[in-house]
């Protein structure tokens, strides 16, 4: 299913020595965050007649909204860092070495504690902190949604799929493990992924019709209508021309379908109302999504050293991307409407609340790795 898209960018041209800072890290999207970030917001939240006939605010007016939005003082990398930090120390609690299945447990832990930015995570914290609820509730939805995209990894890079070497700049699980102990570890996460859920939900005091809930988003986001699906139709599509519907559709269910779940569980554990719920997966969908353009138009901007993973491989492999199917240009556009849209579902949250998550979603706009 294609993420639904918010209305037509309106571009406002007027660059303001006001505009806010754009993150540090050097940005995807740089070109155009200093004279179009106001816009973004401007254009998701506005119908197109509403935002031509309108007198524009004072652009100091503008810059101090922009700024309660983004939550005045916030420093998102500190923010992104202590979740990340957490989130590590937690899942090196979750998976000790165990006699007598070592080599398993050292294939487990090789993946999971490998680095990696941990966005998944930190979506699921700042989605429960977004709903009110205490981030204790969240963790341990944080910790399994980590552990099934380490098991998505290893089975991803296995000779029988992609067959890659490298990734997050070390050998592949089965380069350094060996494939049929590389699969049984894939395979082990995803089996301690559910059974943490289950244990740290109990353990932390989250109510069972919660914990339940986001068992079956998980189950749902990892299966036949989620990461399964989305490798399957993949893999059938290689070396045929491919439909842009065809792209979007293993993209939403390859990767975006894990980022919503991981925000979707985030909230329901943090005690989210319905309505709260669905506008947390109307954002992390667009976010998901956006995370795979982004994917793609790095692999063919950037390198293998710069990336930690094989660069050019959607290229060398023929592979349908955004970049192939829209242009560099096309995919980035896309981006800045994906990143729009994702942010107009928080405006209807506090914006101190809302902070980490807009902040999240330009983070991933903006990544180079
Ligand atoms: C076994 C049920 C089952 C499903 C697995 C192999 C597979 C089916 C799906 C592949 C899913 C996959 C690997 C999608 C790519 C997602 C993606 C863009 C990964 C990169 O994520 P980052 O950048 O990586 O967050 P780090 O290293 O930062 O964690």
């Amino acid at each position: 299913m294609a993420a639904k898209i918010g209305p037509c960018v309106v571009l406002h041209h007027a660059a303001t020595p006001m505009a806010p800072k754009p993150p540090r890290m050097a940005p995807l999207l740089q070109a155009k965050w200093c004279s179009t970030t106001l816009s973004f917001r401007c254009a998701a939240t506005a119908p197109t007649t509403r935002a031509i006939a309108t007198t524009p605010k004072p652009m100091l007016q503008q810059a101090d909204q922009e700024e309660g939005r983004l939550g005045f003082g916030f420093d998102f990398e500190q923010y992104m860092a202590s979740k990340a930090a957490a989130v590590n120390e937690a899942l090196d609690r979750a998976l000790p070495l165990r006699h007598p299945a070592e080599r398993l447990h050292e294939s487990m832990r090789y993946s999971l504690l490998a680095g990696g930015k941990r966005v998944r995570p930190v979506l699921a914290l700042a989605a429960c902190e977004l709903v009110g609820g205490d981030e204790a509730a969240a963790a341990p939805v944080a910790c399994a949604v980590e552990m099934v995209h380490a098991m998505s990894l290893v089975h991803d890079d296995l000779p029988c799929m992609d067959d890659d070497s490298l990734r997050r700049g070390r050998p592949t699980n089965h380069v350094a493990f060996g494939v049929s102990t590389a699969l049984l570890a894939g395979d082990a996460l995803l089996a301690l992924a559910f059974e943490h859920v289950a244990r740290g939900c109990a353990g932390t005091g989250v109510p069972a019709e919660r914990a339940l809930r986001a068992v079956a988003e998980l189950g749902n986001a990892v299966g036949a209508q989620g990461l399964a699906a989305g490798q399957v139709v993949d893999l059938a599509s290689e070396g045929a021309p491919v439909a842009l519907a065809t792209l979007e559709y293993i993209h939403v269910h390859k990767t975006a379908r894990l980022l919503e779940a991981a925000a979707v569980c985030g909230a329901i554990v943090g005690g989210g109302g319905e309505a709260q719920v669905e506008s947390v997966r109307r954002y992390a969908r667009c976010v998901g999504l956006l995370f795979q353009v982004v994917d793609d138009v790095l692999d063919v901007t950037r390198t293998s050293e710069q990336l930690g993973k094989t660069a050019g491989k959607d290229l060398a492999a023929d592979k349908a991307t955004y970049p192939k199917l829209m242009g560099v240009d096309g995919a980035r556009a896309y981006a800045a409407e994906l990143l729009a849209s994702a942010e107009a579902e928080l405006d209807q949250f506090a914006s101190h609340h809302a902070a980490p998550l807009r902040h999240l979603a330009r983070f991933i706009a903006y990544r180079q790795n």
